[in-house]
């Protein structure tokens, strides 16, 4: 467990006694408090400094060996970070978790307290936010030098709490207590600049009149697991400058309807809380732009800094990441910079940076497409938008006209600029054209979905590069996800196999003789009872509510999307609920449903959602009649560490999408890597899931991507639906009745319009009798505890192929082209 591939040791060589010496000495002389003033928090911070210490000093050592060895390196650039608390997987990644828990016993004070007065960090609204923390874990693991780029929100995701079972939001200021794992390294700040206009000097574009703005970076360490590498993962904060501050920059005219002004400081203020849905803004635009623009000068400067400054190599030792279409600005950037302050030729310029960007698409949502108007990047970034011309017109007019020539229609239909539908209107640009054009290699996330991209998404494209657009499944990281959050299943495993499985998740396959072993389903079920009375504890705490740890913890965690369908889920609780009420007696094991999902704050359909789940909540769980067979709980302000507390004691992953709609998911390998089992739809990652657990221990229900489509070209009637059924029918007529809100009878006709009048259009209804089924086959399979706990088994032992080290070894083959 503590040998790495060439058998040395890589356990910081740290024993308790240096942690609790660091410790006093951080008390002291960084925190100026005596060891028997200091609560939890102070201890907090004093082992995260001791901890600090020995990521810098490795991350020294990690950048001299690779200056040494001239490697490629990654630059995964992203809107979104969501590492989630540092201090527990810094020790778990370092191997000093043990040391460090027996430093602070000593001092009489407890580690798991004081792992639990770290903020978390909200930098992400979910899934990609999550994914690009698993990578980061997984680069530094497998020795890839990288270094990932992003902003140092102030403000991360919302706060959530509910208010009569509504929605409120408040600000998230997670620094506001110290946060010691950035550290600020004034030397390699930036200025970058912002409007102005384009004027041409002796045959040169010259980008004038600008107004600047400072990008300050904070460093935080990654660490590996089982390696001495630690990689840094950037953040730009933008600061105002003297003299170029943008708030002399007649700020009233950029006030959007929160009365944000646009100043300098204000570009990394705030994390747009928009999921699946851009927002559309100015002020979004210049974040992106502005950490993009900062993180290419740090790279080029870094760049010439190991390699001079020729422009040779710079392709062999840079490669650039898109995470989606987010920092799709830096193709515009790139090819910007050199043409106007390196003198390149255009066609040169383009070939360079084709061999340097890479873009991952998460999404096939048309509406979460990224489109800006033209007009705004014209005045917000002019040079930008000449050049986004460039690259069309050398697509269209070389490109596209190859393998359609004189083709017109084509050329409109590829444009990155899209004409819009009624003259006048705005022409938009299209993020996703720019990033497939300007990229190596374009690849989805999940086998199914990037079959979709070559197919639905870029069929002309992938006409065009046949080999451009392939797949990385995504992954999670093993070490976070079941090491750290969930260490009684981790000391079973450790004791039942061989090897490091922390390192290499396929050897979990090793645990399936036992799947069928009867002392070992007993030790499996009696942690997930654990894991369950834990949660149960942190129910009671958050919502007041008292639920059985015998009882089924069906689970159902993610963004609050109607693609996602918690609607549905939402509906056959209901009907659930109906039918103990006209039969009490009812032969079903006693079940907790629990959510937990944040909504985007304009999202109107979404919180009426979330407020009708609630207040079926409130309903059922007092409800004496039905002897507490169902309980329903919303977990308030879902984020990363209560997914740590919710994912170990899930006995069912709820993975409900409409079928194509879901990219990939990562909560659902979460979940079964904890020996959930899923009941979900052929769609993202599922049907690598279900391939790997097989048939028998998945609960695959509902339509088809092939179903959906020959549906929706039938013709689908919702009303056809709802009349057919009576179940349904009645469910959606309580729904809309006001019987759960009477102080507010219209509050969820906007989920029963969305079902109904607006046509369903994430075809909820039609798979509302599969779902009900598969929820029959859940309840059959629970009342026979040796299937059950033998599909457990067999789910955790089948999770392999879903570490992110599994994801980052495929980029590095396919995308990156690493040794
Ligand atoms: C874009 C422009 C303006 C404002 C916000 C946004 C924005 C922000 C976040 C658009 C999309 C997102 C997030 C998307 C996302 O999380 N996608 C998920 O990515 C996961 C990792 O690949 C997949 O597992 C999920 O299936 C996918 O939904």
């Amino acid at each position: 467990m503590t040998a790495n591939k060439a058998g040395q040791t890589v356990k910081a060589a740290v024993k308790a006694k240096d942690i609790s010496e660091g410790i006093l000495r951080h008390l002291q002389q960084s925190l100026g408090v005596e060891m028997e003033e200091a609560g939890p928090a102070e201890f907090w911070e004093a082992l995260s400094l001791v901890v600090r210490e020995i990521d810098l000093q490795r991350i020294r050592a990690t950048r001299k060996k690779e200056r040494e060895n001239k490697a490629r390196r990654v630059y995964y650039l992203s809107l979104e970070f969501l590492v989630g608390r540092l201090l527990s997987n810094n020790l778990h990644n370092l191997g000093i978790f043990k040391e460090a828990e027996k430093a602070l016993s000593e001092m009489g004070v407890s580690l798991t307290d004081v792992l639990e007065h770290e903020a978390d960090p909200s930098l992400g609204n979910g899934g990609l936010g999550r994914l690009a923390a698993c990578f980061m874990d997984s680069l530094a693991t497998l020795d890839t030098p990288a270094i990932g780029y992003g902003i140092n929100y102030r403000f991360g995701l919302f706060r959530q709490s509910f208010a009569g079972g509504r929605q409120v939001e408040t600000p998230d200021g997670w620094r506001e207590d110290s946060f010691p794992w950035g550290i600020e390294r004034p030397k390699r700040k930036q200025l970058i600049k912002l409007y102005g206009r384009v004027a041409e000097h002796a045959g040169k574009a010259v980008w004038e009149d600008t107004r600047s703005v400072l990008g300050m970076p904070w460093d935080v360490p990654v660490t590996g697991y089982n390696t001495e590498t630690v990689n840094t993962l950037r953040l730009w904060e933008s600061r105002a400058t003297e003299g170029f501050d943008l708030n002399s920059f007649d700020a009233g005219r950029y006030q959007d309807s929160r009365s944000q002004e646009i100043t300098a400081e204000n570009i990394s203020q705030v994390l747009y809380p928009n999921d699946n849905h851009p927002a559309g803004k100015e002020l979004r635009l210049i974040q992106q732009y502005f950490f993009v623009a900062c993180s290419m000068a740090d790279l080029i400067d870094r760049y010439k800094r190991e390699n001079g400054d020729g422009w040779d190599h710079f392709a062999d030792k840079v490669v650039m990441q898109l995470n989606d279409t987010h920092p799709a600005i830096a193709v515009a950037e790139l090819i910007r910079i050199l043409l106007d302050e390196e003198d390149f030729k255009f066609p040169d310029a383009l070939v360079l940076c084709r061999k340097v960007f890479a873009y991952t698409n998460h999404t096939l949502l048309p509406e979460a497409l990224e489109k800006w108007p033209q007009r705004l990047i014209a005045r917000v970034l002019p040079r930008h938008m000449q050049i986004i011309h460039m690259i069309n017109y050398h697509f269209l007019h070389s490109e596209v006209d190859a393998v359609w020539p004189g083709d017109d229609s084509m050329k409109r239909r590829l444009s990155i600029i899209e004409e819009p539908d009624r003259p006048g209107d705005d022409q938009m640009v299209r993020m996703a054209y720019l990033s497939v054009i300007g990229s190596n290699k374009v690849n989805g996330v999940a086998a199914i979905h990037s079959k979709l991209v070559q197919d639905m998404l870029f069929p002309e494209f992938h006409r065009i590069w046949p080999d451009k657009i392939v797949n990385v499944t995504n992954g999670v990281t093993p070490r976070r996800w079941l090491d750290h959050c969930n260490p009684e299943l981790a000391e079973l495993i450790d004791n039942s196999i061989e090897g490091d499985w922390r390192g290499e998740l396929d050897l979990l396959s090793d645990l399936k003789p036992f799947a069928n072993d009867e002392a070992f389903q007993r030790k499996f079920a009696e942690i997930k009872l654990n894991n369950k009375r834990k949660l149960a504890a942190i129910i009671k705490e958050l919502c007041n509510i008292e639920v059985n740890p015998e009882a089924i913890f069906d689970v159902q965690i993610k963004r609050l999307h109607e693609y996602k369908r918690q609607q549905l889920n939402l509906l056959h609780i209901m009907a659930l609920y109906r039918r103990l009420l006209e039969n009490p007696n009812l032969d079903v094991p006693p079940r907790v449903f629990i959510f937990g999902a944040k909504a985007a704050p304009g999202y109107l359909v979404a919180k009426s959602i979330i407020h009708a789940i609630n207040r079926l909540a409130d309903r059922i769980n007092n409800d004496r009649r039905i002897k507490d067979k169902i309980k329903v709980v919303f977990i308030p302000n879902y984020r990363v560490s209560l997914a740590e507390r919710i994912i170990p004691a899930a006995d069912v992953s709820e993975q409900i999408s409409t079928a194509g709609f879901e990219a990939s998911g990562t909560g659902n390998m979460k979940m079964a890597l904890n020996g959930a089992l899923t009941v979900g739809t052929m769609d993202g990652a599922n049907v690598e899931i279900a391939e790997e657990v097989g048939d028998d221990n998945i609960f695959i229900f509902g339509m088809t991507v092939d179903g959906v489509s020959e549906l929706r070209s039938r013709g689908y009637n919702a009303w056809d639906v709802y009349h057919a059924s009576d179940e349904l029918k009645s469910v959606i007529d309580w729904l809309g009745s006001g019987d759960l809100s009477p102080e507010e009878p219209d509050a969820f006709k906007p989920i029963v319009e969305s079902l109904l009048d607006r046509g369903d259009y994430f075809l909820t209804l039609a798979d509302y009798q599969a779902y009900s089924d598969a929820h029959d086959r859940i309840v059959q399979t629970w009342k026979n505890p040796r299937e059950w706990w033998r599909k457990a088994i067999i789910n955790t032992a089948s999770m392999g192929k879903f570490s992110s080290d599994r994801s980052i070894a495929d980029y590095n083959r396919t995308i990156w082209n690493m040794k």
